[in-house]
């Protein structure tokens, strides 16, 4: 029995066709898309909603991410002692290929795609699946010198065994506090991903929380001797990405916005120098790397003015990292809110007041942000149309606007990609 039918789902149906298993699905709200796709696998295969009926009558179950272990049935299944599968575990059972591994609450897609690239740019072969878009099973039939997985706690929930050449956590910040009892949770569930590592890259932040993880190299925004550490250097004006103590790159080099992708790219040469690539063809890789679209993303210049899209960034750790890393001495207007995903937002103004010039807030979840930030005078403009020109009318000369909210976007959107189109659009009409 395949639970839930999303992009997961019709992996699974892929899967189970092409070894001749029979299967049925369910689903409590499927996408007509879905429902007609999986009919092409397997005619009939859906039975309606995810019921503790039909979960007792499988004997296999594969269960998709988004699908929480707490959904009634599927946790009174559980208790009876069904066992579930989880596409991640799966697939680090049965793929041959090495598997490089990257979680963390911030910079997976970035860090992912960059080691995605440093491989493909070295002639090798190379895969990028999982929480990035394609499900993992749809590479697992690819012949490849290295898979790449970015994987979120959702799937590490059942990927407890999984085995890896590699893994990082990139940084731990709450989020997805609808999900998990507490932080703890999830950061115990986000670190089981270096139990079953053969070597383990960490960030220098991190070290207390990490217990007995076999440390191959770390990144960090300090230097540390070794060439095994990669950080940061600041001399002067300039400031540098370093292995031990020799410099590898500048950060104006760099096409991506913001220090905190110094960490990303760090972080990604970490594994690059692991895995035996090449530096020199590594550093041709980084500058010419130009990260993800929605993800300090700089989408306008209209008098004098910067508007950057971040609108990946989902929880407050995001939105921190954001502002501090692309502000660099200019007066930033954020642009915040959503659905907060039951995160708090206490701290926020005390960590990033002296950086913001104006708050402008959208969304289900703003008027916790809007008695956080009311020393900052944070506006209520509850669509993003009303943010935009609200804070372009404020905005001067060096100044940047910048939508990083913090928070999820299903409250009004059907994901990030669309409130980032969005602001990408509002920002063209002020152009024009
Ligand atoms: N469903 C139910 N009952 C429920 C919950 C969901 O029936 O209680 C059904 C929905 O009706 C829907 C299906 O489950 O039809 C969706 O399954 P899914 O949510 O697992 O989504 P997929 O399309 O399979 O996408 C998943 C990941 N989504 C989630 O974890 C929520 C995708 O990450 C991932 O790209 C994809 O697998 C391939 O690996 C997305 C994501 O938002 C980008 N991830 C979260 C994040 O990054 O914060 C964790
Ligand atoms: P993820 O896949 O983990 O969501 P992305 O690479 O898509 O990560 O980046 C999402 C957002 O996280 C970015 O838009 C930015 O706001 C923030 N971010 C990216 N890298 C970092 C980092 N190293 N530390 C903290 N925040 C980050």
């Amino acid at each position: 029995m395949i639970v839930g039918l999303g992009e997961t789902g019709l992996s699974y149906a892929r899967f189970l066709a092409a070894r001749g298993e029979d299967f049925v699905v369910a689903d409590d709200n499927p996408f007509e898309a879905n429902v007609l796709a999986v009919d092409r696998i397997s005619p009939g295969a859906i039975i309606g909603n995810i019921s503790v009926d039909c979960l007792l009558q499988a004997d296999e179950i594969f269960i998709s991410p988004g699908v929480p272990l707490g959904h009634e049935a599927v946790s009174m299944a559980r208790a009876s002692g069904k066992i579930l599968h989880g596409d991640i575990q799966l697939f680090g059972e049965l793929a041959t290929a090495p598997i490089i591994g990257i979680t963390g609450t911030n910079g997976k897609s970035t860090v992912s795609s960059f080691v995605f690239e440093l491989i493909r740019d070295q002639g090798k072969n190379v895969s990028l699946a999982g929480n990035i878009g394609t499900p993992c099973l749809d590479v697992l039939a690819v012949d490849v010198d290295f898979h790449v997985l970015e994987i979120s706690s959702y799937q590490l929930e059942l990927a407890t065994a999984m085995k890896t050449e590699i893994s990082v956590v990139l940084n731990l910040a709450p989020d997805h506090m609808d999900r998990y009892a507490n932080e703890q949770d999830y950061y115990r569930t986000k670190l089981g991903l270096y139990d079953n590592a053969k070597r383990a890259v960490i960030n220098r932040s991190m070290s207390d929380d990490l217990g007995s993880a076999n440390s191959a190299a770390t990144f960090g925004s300090d230097m540390l001797p070794g060439e095994n550490n990669f950080g940061i250097s600041v001399q002067g004006e300039q400031t540098w990405l370093v292995q031990g103590n020799t410099s590898l790159l500048s950060g104006d080099e760099l096409q991506v916005a913001g220090t905190h992708n110094f960490q990303n790219i760090l972080a990604g040469l970490a594994i690059g120098w692991l895995i035996g690539l090449d530096m020199r063809a590594m550093l041709d890789t980084a500058r010419r790397f130009k990260g993800l679209p929605h993800r300090s993303e700089i989408v306008g210049e209209v008098g004098g003015v910067t508007y950057v899209n971040d609108s990946k960034a989902t929880n407050p750790g995001a939105l921190v990292a954001s502002v501090k890393g692309q502000a660099l001495g200019r007066n930033v207007h954020l642009i915040a809110g959503g659905d907060s995903k039951g995160l708090g937002f206490d701290g926020l103004s005390a960590e990033l007041g002296s950086y913001l010039k104006g708050v402008y807030l959208i969304g289900a979840n703003y008027a916790a942000l809007q008695s956080e930030f009311s020393g900052q005078g944070a506006i209520a403009c509850n669509v993003l149309a009303q943010a935009v020109s609200a804070a372009a009318a404020r905005a001067t000369d060096g100044d940047i606007v910048l939508l990083s909210p913090g928070c999820a976007s299903h409250d009004q959107y059907q994901n990030y990609v669309e409130r980032g189109d969005s602001f990408k659009d509002l920002v063209g009409r002020l152009k024009s």
